[in-house]
């Protein structure tokens, strides 16, 4: 079976046709049935149910070959019971029951609305549901006191639920650039997350900044996020230093995806073309009106590595989150390596393995090399 996860999760064919009955071009990823389970799994707490349902999904629109009956899905991996069903219902009814039933239940609508605001995770969502809060009015009224994130993401609720396109992504990159590089030249910035993937759109921008001389990036994030305040595009910022010397993951027993990196998540503010040579005075006066303001609030993303650890970081903040989780299911167990977004940890040789790209990686793994684009799973 190791075999035939590392062909489907590693060695996919360049080219790739949908399955076409299941996952037609036109249809939006929210309604591909499979990712809806999956996704009703994350908002119950249920990460077991969402991996296998985000695995089948992802299986689904690996295939080379339209699917016209489940027979033909005989003997690949990663399709449980629950999900052949669902596949099945949908070739011979057009939809699933299951699906259309989810789709439409007050919980998931409500799970839906309340883990769009950034800063909301099921977590709390889960806890107002079950007060009865199930829309952005009612949390509005029920008293509660919002922390600095979730207030952001009230505020900003429909900028930062509309997705980001990929020129938005281009424009926040050149104001991203332009701050790093102001304050610290010779840094380099690397767009990451799904726009590397080649992804069209995308919830938030990703970037990973590091420098040539080891040291130099220490404490960057403070000096970026003060000059991106000064030219007024910081809407919301939350900085975390690096905590990674401190208590490095040790022989990579650390069993937490997030990393370690000084990093910061912040809502940035994105002029909007044609607006830029608007008179600033009426740019504020326009800021309670989020319809016809000429600027939108974005989600991005700023993670400071050390170049020695770069290839790493880059591999680890391209995602997506489910080839991380393959990628790291092969490292432990065909290879007993620990890979994380800081190292790879050889558990026999009992040490790390050095990298300064993400092909000696792959290649440390017994992998072939997969680009970026390749990695959508
Ligand atoms: P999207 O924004 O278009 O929705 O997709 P994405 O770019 O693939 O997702 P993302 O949520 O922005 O995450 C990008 C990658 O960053 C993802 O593969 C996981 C990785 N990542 C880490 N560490 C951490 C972390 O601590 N938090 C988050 N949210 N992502 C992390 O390596
Ligand atoms: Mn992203
Ligand atoms: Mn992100």
């Amino acid at each position: 079976s190791s075999r035939v996860l590392k062909r489907q999760c590693f060695q996919r064919p360049a080219t790739r046709v949908r399955g076409a009955l299941l996952y037609p071009d036109t249809i939006p990823f929210s309604l591909i049935p499979l990712a809806v389970l999956a996704e009703s799994a994350e908002l119950n707490g249920d990460e077991g149910r969402a991996v296998a349902f985000r695995r089948s999904e992802a299986l689904l629109r690996s295939l080379d070959r339209r699917v016209q009956g489940v027979a033909e899905l005989r003997g690949l991996p990663c399709l449980g019971e629950h999900s052949r069903r669902v596949i099945q219902d949908v070739l011979d009814n057009g939809e699933s029951s299951e699906v259309e039933e989810t789709k439409s239940s007050s919980r998931y609508k409500a799970m839906k609305v309340l883990t769009g605001i950034f800063g909301v995770g099921v977590k709390t969502a889960k806890r107002w549901f079950t007060e009865g809060i199930c829309s952005l009015a009612q949390l509005e009224t029920s008293g509660h006191t919002l922390n600095p994130a979730q207030q952001a993401g009230l505020k900003y609720y429909a900028d930062l639920n509309q997705p980001v396109t990929r020129d938005e992504a281009d424009a926040i990159s050149v104001t991203v650039e332009e701050a790093v590089c102001s304050v610290l030249p010779g840094a380099q910035v690397t767009l990451a997350g799904g726009f590397r993937r080649g992804k069209t759109s995308g919830h938030d921008v990703d970037f990973l900044i590091t420098h040539p001389d080891e040291g130099k990036e220490e404490g960057l994030v403070h000096k970026v996020t003060a000059c991106l305040e000064s030219r007024g595009v910081l809407l919301y910022h939350q900085t975390t230093r690096n905590t990674y010397q401190e208590s490095p993951e040790g022989a990579g027993r650390s069993r937490s995806n997030m990393d370690r990196f000084e990093r910061c998540f912040s809502i940035l503010k994105l002029v909007q073309e044609q607006a830029k040579d608007q008179d600033p005075v009426q740019v504020e006066a326009d800021q309670t009106d989020s319809g016809c303001r000429p600027w939108r609030a974005v989600r991005v993303d700023l993670v400071v590595s050390p170049i020695s650890q770069f290839a790493f970081a880059l591999l680890g903040w391209t995602g997506s989150k489910l080839f991380e989780r393959e990628m790291r299911r092969w490292a432990v167990h065909e290879k007993s390596m620990s890979l994380s977004s800081h190292a790879l940890y050889d558990n026999n040789q009992k040490r790390y393995l050095t990298a300064s790209s993400e092909e000696e990686i792959f290649a440390h793994l017994g992998l072939e090399y997969v680009s970026p684009s390749g990695r959508n799973a």
